[in-house]
């Protein structure tokens, strides 16, 4: 009762390498698995018999906590030189995944979604007025623009830092070295060891951005914690103030420092490419986006800014992102590792330590989960709670180590989806034809569109001011 492992055909030393494309490494394994099956194995330079999932079954029981864990893979493994043992990239036996976790907890907890609710809607509104004095040729760069709202969203709700990024041409000089340096990591994954030890150029430069992003974070936690507590309720006090419940301990201020920059990594790069590809899709859909925009013109009646309990109501704009993140969920893959020996389903012996990486795309268009129109974005499969097939949707990973930032994005991408198909019609005027763009996420590529303020529309609200008060309603 033991199977073998299908392996696509190697090239000698390379192994499998010249069959992923460096530039598109998800689409190559999605198309992989689509030729070899739900399972399959690669060996890579440096890096022999990697396992890549993505059926169901095979998912489900790799996700059985008590047999496997999350694997700290090379991917994650070459970020902890910034992001260090922060939630994101540290082993769940670290200690400081836990006590991270305890104290973080209820910082993103759906109720607490309510104290970040008015920081959420000051940057959504610069995005409204932004697109409002566009002149009608113009056109949107979707995924910068969401890019720069995502990225000033969690600096204010995490930190009370603005990023200002709508006040700029181009990116803030962090977003550069993050950039850059997630860029790096994932190229030194594709070189050989020989070949990494040459870029000493490209050495230098992370050095350098690693350096200007400790600084830059260190400077934001230093005047904090000598300005002290003025009652702002957001991430960062969380983590000076907090102490966790089993230990008694609070974070030191490295640990802080990574978590920080673990936030700004995974905080905006993912939901800024689920509200790219959100767009892309409804002009693709013009069904569902008369739908989206009947449910908010029903919802958003006034013209004042949306509320916390509107958002909560805008459940066809849930379902949109909900279906978003089934074709493409910006993080498309995470990684697993065995407990103790075991067999993957009954039938794939794996020793202790060994891991399973899991192909979420492909995972997520499994027929016997969702049906024949895998293909099809169709909203509607999400609007019954209780036929979502949850052992194949995993756009958030798995168990304790599941995406702490789930409720965060997805009220933020609703606030935002919502107001933005309240206030403009959205218009294909370039043609744009899918293309992805791979870094530690997906977005769609070089996608622009155009937007015409509705005839219907309210007009677009000034951004709400507030001030030590604003966590009066978390
Ligand atoms: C996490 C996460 C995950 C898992 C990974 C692994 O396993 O490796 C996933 C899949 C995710 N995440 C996804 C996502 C999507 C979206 C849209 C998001 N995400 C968003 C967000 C936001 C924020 C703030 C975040 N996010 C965060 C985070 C964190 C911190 C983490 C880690 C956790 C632990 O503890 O481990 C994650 N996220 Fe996410």
């Amino acid at each position: 009762n033991e199977t073998a492992i299908p392996q696509p055909k190697t090239f000698g030393p390379l192994g499998n390498l010249p069959l992923v494309d460096t530039k598109a490494p998800v689409q190559s394994l999605m198309k992989l698995a689509e030729e070899q099956g739900p399972i399959f194995k690669m060996d890579l330079p440096g890096r022999p018999n990697n396992l890549y999932i993505s059926g169901r079954e095979l998912v489900e029981d790799a996700c059985d906590e008590s047999r496997f864990e999350k694997n700290v893979w090379a991917p994650l493994q070459n970020v902890r030189s910034f992001s260090g043992d922060g939630l994101f990239t540290s082993w769940t036996e670290e200690p400081n995944w836990r006590k991270a976790h305890n104290i973080l907890m209820p910082s993103f907890s759906q109720r607490a979604m309510a104290g970040y609710h008015d920081m959420m809607v000051d940057i959504a509104m610069q995005l409204v007025q932004k697109w409002a004095r566009l002149n009608p040729d113009e056109f949107v760069e979707v995924p910068e623009d969401m890019t720069r709202l995502t990225l000033d969203t969690i600096g204010l709700c995490g930190f009370h830092y603005r990023f200002n990024s709508f006040y700029r041409e181009s990116n803030h000089p962090f977003v550069e070295a993050m950039t850059r340096s997630l860029d790096e990591s994932m190229s030194q994954l594709q070189r050989l060891g020989v070949q990494n030890k040459l870029m000493i150029g490209k050495k230098a430069q992370m050095r350098h951005d690693i350096e200007y992003m400790f600084a830059l974070v260190d400077k934001i936690v230093k005047e904090r914690r000598e300005r002290g507590d003025q009652g702002e309720k957001d991430l960062l006090n969380n983590m000076l103030g907090g102490q966790d419940p089993d230990t008694g301990d609070s974070l030191s201020d490295e640990n802080i420092r990574y978590q920080i920059i673990t936030f700004l990594i995974a905080g905006h790069e993912t939901t800024s490419g689920l509200l790219s590809f959100a767009l892309y899709f409804l002009l693709h859909h013009p069904d569902a986006l008369a739908k989206a925009q009947a449910e908010v013109d029903g919802i958003l009646t006034d013209s004042s800014a949306p509320t916390y309990k509107q958002v909560r109501e805008m459940k066809y704009i849930r379902m949109i992102l909900n279906e978003t993140l089934r074709l493409w969920p910006t993080a498309p893959a995470f990684s697993l590792r065995a407990k103790e020996d075991t067999k993957l389903a009954g039938r794939y012996p794996m020793q202790k330590g060994e891991a399973v990486n899991v192909l979420i795309p492909t995972l997520h268009r499994d027929k016997s989960a969702w049906g024949d129109d895998v293909e099809k974005f169709r909203p509607e499969r999400f609007e019954d709670p209780s036929k979502i097939p949850d052992d194949a949707y995993k756009p958030f990973g798995n168990g304790q180590r599941a995406c702490i930032g789930q409720q965060f994005a997805l009220h933020e991408a609703t606030l935002v989806l919502g107001t933005l198909l309240r206030h403009f019609d959205i218009v294909d005027g370039a043609n744009y034809e899918l293309k992805i763009k791979e870094t530690l996420t997906l977005k769609p590529d070089g996608f622009t569109m155009q937007v015409r303020p509705r005839a219907n529309a309210p007009m677009a609200p000034a951004p709400a001011a507030f001030g030590g008060n604003l966590a009066a309603g978390g």
